[in-house]
């Protein structure tokens, strides 16, 4: 009989602001950028581009982010690629490039009242001084940081609210992706704790399980007042680490496509239904059964319950380990005391839900989150389905002429894997190469993981496996000058100094070689090509099954070379060394 009433009725938890409340909360975010993780993003036509900023952004809507926290480019690879520096060189200062700049003046138009967050991972090398390390010289360090955020407020009017120093290297867990616990210690000190960086999973839907567990117990367990999911948008080519790893995808501007995942929504359980300044109530916790609930009140009457009931294997997260435990569907009773006695509960998310008392029952079952609040204005925002998804066009082409005014510094689609790539134009040079993009990088950064000794951008669909890549090409370093094309590369971000494909060298030394990977060492061919720096040359690379050849201006450097590894991935560019180095009228046929 026992056990009978206990199903029946359920166990009750009770809400109550009299005994005071709890912290306030400071609001759920994402992080573009660690690295170039929304690269893709930018170049999406309209409107697919608006209504994914609008999902992501746009209060009342879909995640109705209350947070953007966006890296300091450093010029180094940061996980998926890198991110141009505001100033590449000492006595450099450009606030017009990337896309960072854009992103957050979008979020503003969005959301005026989002909380921005600057953040470097990696320094240009002058930052370092000679040490790859920015610490050493701290006053060149601060003064960088500082410079960002007067050129954000100088030249976009943004406010940056929150900056930090590094994005830590040698990762350390009490820092990050915390598994909702904190350190006895830090709860002790009594200041603000935040998840500055958390989730990195992929975003199916384990993934927004894993989202909605730690949302709500992060604070439940770890008093941990703000979450900022890595990443914002899945901007980057799939195959690159973490692929998928954010809020939502949009990974193929030249389809139009994206994914709305389940991150999305389970951010808007919380976001659409408060505001950054609201206060957590003491009374929040575990239920009895598995699953976790927190209140936040504005302390004016609103009063927004978050319920989330997520079982183990449905809620796994990346890192850390997740100790088993049990979850079953169970019947909650919310008692509401103090001055939430008479609050008339009118909406749910999802659904409609009323309550006259000052006590509601339901039912949850697991894998469940359900908000019950008293603001009525919560939206399943929503756009007609984007077109289709498709792969990247086998026929493609970019002359890089933009006319001078590029609004991106950066060419459509190339993903910049070490160095920098950039809209150029020759100022002097009255023919037909006006227009180009640049590899600008011309030190080894201050790096946050271990870019190549050369540099690379990767480009198209990684399970090309036959085709044929042109490119002009102008070296601009004298007799130490070299670049490449290359196909079927297949690595990106922190593993890009381990490169394999099929890369066409030429140098200013008058030499050609054809390697089997990015630090050439695997030498499939080598030989003399008369080039030199300062010139413009055509280079042709084609790879079909087994064979590989190439041509220079038209005329045959070499055929048949034999390869067997790897058989599919991107094409690319990239120089020899950190240098100067300039491409025009780049072409792609994919055969396969
Ligand atoms: C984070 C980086 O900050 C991001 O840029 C991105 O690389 C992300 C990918 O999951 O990883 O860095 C880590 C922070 C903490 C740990 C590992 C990586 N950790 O606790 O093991």
């Amino acid at each position: 009989i026992f056990l009978f009433i206990s199903i029946c009725l359920g166990e009750d938890y009770v809400l109550d602001d009299k005994t005071g409340l709890g912290r306030s909360f400071d609001g759920i975010g994402g992080l573009s950028g660690g690295g170039a993780t929304s690269r893709l993003l930018v170049n999406y036509a309209e409107p697919y581009r608006s209504q994914i900023l609008d999902y992501l952004f746009k209060p009342k809507f879909g995640a109705s982010l209350q947070i953007l926290k966006v890296e300091i480019g450093g010029d180094a690879q940061t996980t998926d690629g890198t991110e141009p520096s505001h100033m590449h060189y000492e006595d450099d200062e450009n606030y017009f490039r990337g896309y960072e700049w854009w992103l957050m003046k979008e979020a503003k138009k969005r959301n005026p009242n989002i909380t921005l967050i600057g953040l470097p991972w990696a320094f240009p090398g002058w930052v370092g001084n000679g040490e790859n390390w920015p610490y050493s010289f701290p006053d060149i360090t601060a003064s960088y940081v500082v410079s960002w955020i007067l050129g954000a407020k100088q030249y976009h009017n943004l406010d940056i609210d929150y900056v930090g120093i590094w994005n830590e290297r040698s990762f350390n867990s009490k820092v990050h992706y915390p598994g909702t616990n904190t350190l006895p210690e830090a709860l002790k000190t009594g200041k603000k704790l935040w998840s500055s960086e958390d989730y990195s999973t992929f975003n199916d839907n384990v993934g927004g399980g894993c989202w909605a567990r730690i949302l709500n117990q992060n604070y439940v367990n770890g008093k941990m007042t703000a979450t900022i999911c890595w990443n914002l948008v899945s901007s980057y080519y799939g195959d690159l680490p973490f692929g998928r790893d954010g809020l939502m995808t949009a990974k193929e501007p030249w389809s139009g496509n994206y994914v709305v995942e389940s991150p999305i929504w389970i951010t808007a359980h919380t976001t659409q239904f408060t505001e950054p300044g609201w206060t957590y109530l003491q009374t929040v916790g575990h239920f009895t059964h598995g699953g976790s609930y927190v209140a936040l009140t504005d302390e004016r009457g609103n009063l927004t319950i978050i319920t989330e009931t997520m079982t183990h294997d449905h809620s796994v997260c990346i890192r850390p380990p997740l100790p088993s435990y049990d979850v079953t569907a169970q019947n909650v009773t919310f008692h509401l005391k103090g001055t939430f006695v008479r609050i008339f509960f009118s909406s749910l998310f999802f659904f409609f839900f009323v309550v006259t008392e000052g006590s509601f029952s339901i039912e949850l079952d697991v894998d469940e989150v359900y908000t019950f609040t008293t603001v009525r204005n919560g939206q399943r925002g929503s756009y007609p389905d984007p077109p289709p998804s498709a792969p990247f066009p086998k026929s493609y082409k970019d002359d890089f002429d933009v006319s001078g005014h590029p609004y991106f510094s950066e060419a459509p689609n190339f993903a910049d894997q070490t160095g920098v790539f950039e809209y150029f134009t020759n100022q002097t040079d009255p023919g037909p190469h006006v227009s180009t993009l640049r590899q600008v990088v011309t030190q080894r950064p201050v790096t946050w993981v271990a870019d190549a000794d050369q540099t690379i951008s990767v480009i198209g669909d990684y399970q090309w496996q036959d085709l044929m890549v042109s490119c002009d090409i102008y070296m601009e370093s004298v007799h130490t000058g070299g670049v490449f094309i290359a196909v079927r590369v297949n690595k990106g971000g922190g593993v890009v100094r381990s490169t394999r494909g099929v890369f066409l060298w030429v140098y200013a030394d008058g030499t050609y070689k054809v390697t089997n990977d990015l630090n050439g060492m695997t030498v499939l061919a080598e030989g003399l090509s008369g080039t030199r720096a300062r010139v413009w040359y055509t280079l042709t690379l084609t790879v079909k099954g087994n064979y590989a050849s190439a041509d220079l201006n038209g005329y045959s450097l070499w055929k048949n070379a034999v390869l067997w590894e790897p058989r599919h991935g991107w094409a690319a560019i990239g120089t020899s060394s950190f240098e100067l180095a300039q491409f025009d009228n780049f072409a792609i046929e994919a055969l396969t």
